[in-house]
């Protein structure tokens, strides 16, 4: 059995070295092919927890191998970006490209999992355009020129994926009764967590929901921090008190919602059913707004202080990654850097060795060590509860202004 998964992206590739470190032949298909080589060298491209040895594991024993062409398999793991336009609405071409790259190597019997988290109905349209490349293959089930088509949606945490790839429950929603059995017994063969069966609309409506129901939370604890600072009250305690209720469970305010997953697919709900998603559509607006509320606060501080520094500790979208995708905190710091009219701002962040090109190329921001950039500064704000930053020493803050939009040393 060869399994080929397209997309060798934060998702896709610790998946594809995952089913390869089972004994499953795994070919990888990328667009980037100086991303494709260093992947053949061995070499990791980003940084996640127990990945690194098991990618330079898998393509020295040949079990894993990158291309650029798509070629013929068994199965398809479909794990590219789905990103959504300026209504959005899902922006389908890297599906599209994945499934040109598919038809035709396609000789009847292979199954298509649709990994990328997409709108309801999403796996439907693949598996339709598909069928309009080939038309020499059917979508019914049993025939020689059948096709199998399902959406087996990825719920792993960035920071926590070797683990969860591994322990996780899946959803399996088929498209046809064998096209949910296939996948299964192919899940089967890399997954302990319990395989759950259902349809692919189901499957597609059950994910998204999963990280709305994060997003609506969170919405839930920043506003709360919001209300709290009007009424001069501890937010951090209010929740702490609140959750030993037994039945009270409220996520932790922040300086917004970062990543590639709980600012986006809310949206896919939104766009599905616009006058009926209400919660979920007010969720997204007031954790997007928090940034802008971070904002406002550090500059009504900074300026009542002639040239002011400030500390900004943590540019990552959550603690202990070095992960900057959709960071609210590196959002934060690119507006402050704009709008702050003198003075300038250090930031603190031990997961990365250089700033990201926007803030490089500001004058007033630069990266220093903590302890020296708090030693220097006026005004300290942590926008990221890494561990490190826990045992800070709370002398060191004394007649600073800390603005700790995390909780750090309540
Ligand atoms: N955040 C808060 N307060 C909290 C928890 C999180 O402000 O109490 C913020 C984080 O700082 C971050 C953002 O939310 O900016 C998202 O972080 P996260 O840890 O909640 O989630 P992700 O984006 O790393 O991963 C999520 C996970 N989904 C759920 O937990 C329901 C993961 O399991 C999914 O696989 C992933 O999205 C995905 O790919 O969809």
């Amino acid at each position: 059995q060869s399994v080929c998964v397209i997309g060798l992206g934060y998702i896709g590739l610790p998946t594809a070295a995952f089913v390869a470190s089972k004994g499953i032949n795994v070919i990888g298909v990328d667009v980037n092919e100086k991303f494709v080589n260093r992947i053949n060298a061995g070499e990791v491209p980003f940084f996640e927890p127990d990945f690194a040895e098991t990618l330079v594991d898998v393509v020295g024993r040949g079990l894993l191998t990158a291309t650029t062409e798509t070629p013929a398999a068994d199965a398809y793991i479909v794990a590219v970006p789905t990103p959504f336009n300026d209504k959005h609405e899902l922006d389908p071409s890297y599906i599209k490209s994945a499934a040109e790259g598919i038809a035709d190597k396609l000789s009847g019997g292979e199954l298509v999992v649709l990994e990328s988290t997409s709108p309801p109905g999403t796996t439907e349209k693949l598996a339709d355009y598909l069928i309009s490349l080939r038309p020499d293959l059917t979508l019914e089930d049993g025939q020689p020129n059948s096709l199998y088509f399902a959406h087996c949606p990825e719920r792993v945490l960035p920071g926590r994926i070797m683990v969860e790839l591994a322990s996780n429950d899946r959803m399996i929603g088929g498209l046809t009764p064998h096209g949910t059995e296939m996948a299964r017994e192919l899940y089967a063969t890399f997954c302990t967590g319990e395989l759950l069966l259902t349809d692919a609309k189901t499957a597609e409506m059950a994910k998204l929901t999963e990280n709305s129901f994060r997003d609506v939370n969170i919405a839930f604890a920043n506003e709360l921090s919001v209300i709290c600072d009007k009424l001069g009250i501890d937010v951090w305690e209010l929740i702490e008190l609140a959750n030993h209720h037994p039945r009270v469970n409220i996520l932790q305010p922040g300086p917004g919602v970062g990543g590639h997953c709980i600012a986006v697919d809310p949206w896919f709900i939104v766009a599905a059913a616009p006058e009926e998603a209400k919660i979920i559509k007010a969720a997204r607006n007031i954790n997007d707004a928090k940034p802008g509320y971070v904002i406002d606060k550090v500059l009504a501080k900074a300026y009542r202080i002639k040239n002011p520094t400030i500390a900004a500790l943590g540019i990552a979208f959550k603690p202990d990654i070095d992960d900057l995708r959709e960071s609210p905190s590196l959002a934060i710091v690119e507006r402050l850097a704009g709008e702050l009219e003198e003075g300038d701002i250090r930031v603190v962040e031990p997961h990365v060795s250089e700033l990201p090109s926007r803030l490089a190329q500001s004058s007033n921001v630069r990266l220093q060590g903590t302890l020296e950039a708090i030693n220097e500064a006026d005004i300290v704000l942590v926008l990221v509860d890494h561990t490190k930053f826990k045992s800070i020493d709370r002398a060191l803050l004394e007649e600073k202004i800390v603005i700790d939009t995390k909780g750090l040393w309540r």
